[in-house]
């Protein structure tokens, strides 16, 4: 080995050592926290994602990880998007448990009992984290039964998708929060919520802002609006029949992490001798109403679709660029987006090293408040995985150093500003750490 391979080995080795003593720090016995100090709760899509590191480390804790998560699910499949630590004071984060009520509220949705969860959900990157899970130790996997046991679980998840969330009759799953796309105060929103009236500063309080800086989180307004669409989501029982929701978005990185899923449920029931058909049928429809209701071909890229105003949102988010996860996208639309993470909106490789959550030129972009502008690594980890697939490999290389560089250097930090790298928000975050862990091990043969 020359001096500089070992030293780069070294370095490698340092920086997997700092992130698993991440991962083992927030793992609370069954789960992961987001972070011990403003998230000490288990969140949907974070545990999806430090399951993808945490095979790296124990596959057994990895498929724990997830059945922690779906031993919350309500009886009409939806996964909750957080669910509540009973040992963790009240005031710790808010909105707390006797916010959302979800056993007596959520009843007759089917909220399970015994467990305290909210009533929204986040993106389902589940089911491509169980089929990762599942391939980094298959015998494990098979004599603990994993599959076999979260495959109906998945599935039910899916189909409250493709059922209750199809708000708009065309088979793309419909969000109806900010917190369900996972990108809360994206500009994306601005448009939508502002038909909202906002709940009072006066009755809330907010326990995010104890932890982190006021000028990294979203702003008092977004607050009031959250709380006054989540207590009305609440008050009609977590209902998505009737009344219309008065957010009603489809988000194409909700839907891209959806189909990429609904693929991996395919391999899933494969695995298991299960017909894999119906999920493959599932995941070429939805790809076909991405394009057919979200694509942009002035902006280069998937924009979300406001279903109150019947129209695309002019704002660019990463959420656009996610579907480059999607296998199977016609040629002339991977080209526009590999024009367009690469343009003078997002930078990647001249002007950014990590892709950005929101366009550099937009009128809205702020290098440190939170969906507005920083770059988050778990979507960094997806645009990596997606320039790969389509044979972008020199662009996937450079952004995967990139993500190693920046998620060690900011401490595993939960987002940073995407032209300085400094970071924001809070450190040793758990899924900065798995998007870590598991480059440094999926690294191709032969990448320095
Ligand atoms: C609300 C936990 C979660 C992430 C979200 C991120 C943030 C919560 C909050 O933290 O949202 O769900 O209180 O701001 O936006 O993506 O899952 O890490």
């Amino acid at each position: 080995m020359t001096p500089r391979a070992a030293q780069s080995d070294t370095a490698r080795r340092r920086l997997r050592d700092a992130a698993v003593r991440v991962l083992l720090t927030n793992w609370t016995g069954g789960s992961t926290v987001p972070s011990a100090s403003l998230y000490p709760h288990q969140w949907s899509w974070d545990s999806a994602f430090v399951a993808i590191g945490l095979r790296h480390l124990s596959p057994r804790r990895a498929q724990r990880e997830l059945e922690t998560l779906f031993g919350a699910q309500w009886d009409d499949g939806r996964v909750p998007h957080i669910v509540f630590n009973a040992a963790i004071p009240l005031d710790a984060y808010f909105p707390s448990p006797d916010f959302w009520r979800s056993g007596a509220a959520g009843r007759a949705a089917g909220a399970p009992r015994g467990i305290e969860t909210s009533g929204l959900v986040q993106p389902p990157v589940h089911a491509m984290a169980a089929w990762l899970v599942h391939e980094s130790d298959p015998e494990t996997s098979a004599r603990r039964g994993f599959l076999r046991r979260l495959y109906p679980r998945l599935t039910a998840w899916h189909d409250y998708l493709a059922t209750h969330r199809d708000l708009a009759g065309h088979g793309l799953a419909g969000v109806v929060h900010p917190w369900e796309p996972g990108m809360d105060n994206s500009p994306c929103w601005d448009g939508p919520l502002s038909r909202i009236d906002p709940a009072p500063a006066s009755s809330f309080r907010r326990a995010d802002l104890a932890h982190g800086a006021a000028a990294d989180r979203p702003t008092d307004l977004d607050y009031g609006r959250y709380v006054r669409l989540a207590a009305g989501y609440r008050d009609r029982a977590y209902r998505d029949g009737g009344a219309p929701h008065p957010f009603a978005v489809e988000d194409p990185g909700f839907n891209a992490l959806y189909i990429v899923s609904e693929h991996a449920l395919a391999s899933i029931a494969e695995a298991l001798g299960k017909d894999p058909l119906p999920h493959r049928a599932r995941a070429r429809a939805l790809t076909d109403a991405l394009v057919e209701r979200l694509w942009e071909p002035e902006a280069g890229m998937f924009l979300s679709r406001d279903l109150r105003a019947g129209a695309l949102i002019a704002e660019r988010s990463v959420s656009g660029l996610l579907p480059l996860l999607v296998p199977e996208l016609p040629q002339a639309l991977v080209e526009a987006l590999l024009h367009t993470v690469t343009g003078e909106h997002f930078g990647l490789g001249s002007t950014t090293a990590l892709v950005p959550s929101y366009d550099l030129r937009g009128l809205a972009f702020d290098s440190s408040r939170y969906w507005r502008g920083p770059a988050w690594f778990n979507v960094n980890w997806a645009i990596e995985r997606g320039l790969r697939q389509y044979g972008a490999v020199r662009l996937a290389d450079a952004l995967r150093q990139a993500v190693l560089a920046s998620g060690g250097a900011s401490g595993f930090a939960e987002y940073v500003d995407p032209r300085t790298g400094r970071a924001r928000g809070m450190t040793d975050f758990s899924w900065t750490a798995a998007a870590v862990l598991d480059l440094l091990a999926t690294a191709p043969e032969g990448t320095p």
